[in-house]
C-alpha cells in the first residue's frame, strides 16, 4: 500500500496539519503533495484531486487501484483501522474522544473564523469576544480532560483528539488568547511535539503568502 496526502499551505492549513501529525506518529511511509490555496486556478486543481475540492485528501494506492479520501476526519478514522492506538483504547473513552474530536470538527467557528491557523503571526490584537467565548470554552473542556486523566494528552497518552486540538493551540499563540495554567502547559506540550514542530519549521521558511488570512485582526 502506498500513501499519499495532499496537503494545503503549511503555516495556514489547519485541516491538513491534523492527518500529517496523525500518519507521523503512526511512523508508516507516506509523501506529501502541496497544493498552494488562493492562487489562481487552485480550485480546480483541488476539483481534480477531489470533489470535496479541499484539502487534505489522503490517496491510498492498492494492488485493487487507487482511492482518495477528503475530509480529515474521515482520514483519521481511515488510520485508526490501520494502527490501533490512535483511539484511547477503553471504549468510553474512546467515544469521548470521537465526541470532543467532532467538536473540533464541526464547532468553535468563531474561534477558528477570527483566530485562522497562522503559524508564523504573533500579535496581542483586542480579539473579539466571541472568540473570546469559544477560547474559553476550549480551555474548560481542555482543563476537564486533563484533570480527569491526568493529561499530559486529552486522554493520557497522544490520540487523535490531540492532533485535532493541535492547529487550536496553535491559535492561543498566535493571538495570545487567555488560558489557564494547566491549558498553557497542554499547548506546551502540543508545540514542543517533534512532529508538530517539523511541520511548523517548513511553514517558516514557505513562501506562499495568504494576505486575507494575514489581514484578520490585524
Ligand atoms: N471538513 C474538511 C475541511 C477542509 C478545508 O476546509 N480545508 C481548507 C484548507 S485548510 C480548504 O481546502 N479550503 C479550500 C478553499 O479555501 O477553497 C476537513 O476536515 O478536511
Amino acid at each position: 500500500m502506498a500513501l499519499k496526502l495532499y496537503v494545503g499551505n503549511y503555516n495556514y492549513s489547519s485541516w491538513s496539519l491534523r492527518p500529517w501529525l496523525i500518519l507521523r506518529k503512526m511512523e508508516v511511509p507516506f509523501t506529501t503533495e502541496m497544493v498552494d490555496l488562493d492562487i489562481p486556478g487552485y480550485k480546480e486543481r483541488l476539483r481534480d484531486i477531489s470533489s470535496a475540492a479541499t484539502v487534505p485528501v489522503l490517496e491510498v494506492s492498492t494492488e485493487n487501484g487507487v482511492e482518495r479520501i477528503p475530509d480529515s476526519l474521515a482520514i483519521a478514522e481511515f488510520c485508526a483501522k490501520m494502527v490501533t492506538n490512535l483511539w484511547p483504547k477503553d471504549e468510553a473513552q474512546r467515544a469521548e474522544a470521537r465526541r470532543v474530536t467532532s467538536l473540533m470538527h464541526e464547532g468553535f467557528h468563531a474561534l477558528r473564523n477570527e483566530a485562522p491557523m497562522n503559524l508564523r503571526r504573533r500579535t496581542e490584537t483586542k480579539m473579539p469576544a466571541d472568540c473570546l467565548a469559544d477560547a474559553a470554552e476550549m480551555v474548560a473542556l481542555w482543563d476537564s480532560l486533563l484533570e480527569k486523566h491526568d493529561g499530559p494528552y486529552l486522554f493520557g497518552h497522544w490520540s487523535i483528539a490531540d492532533a485535532f486540538y493541535t492547529p487550536a493551540a496553535t491559535r492561543f499563540e498566535s493571538y495570545g488568547l487567555p488560558r489557564t495554567r494547566r491549558s498553557d502547559t497542554y499547548i506546551s506540550e502540543l508545540m514542543s511535539d517533534e512532529h508538530f514542530q517539523e511541520w511548523e519549521a517548513m511553514a517558516f521558511v514557505e513562501e506562499h503568502i495568504l494576505p486575507e488570512t494575514d489581514a484578520v485582526n490585524a
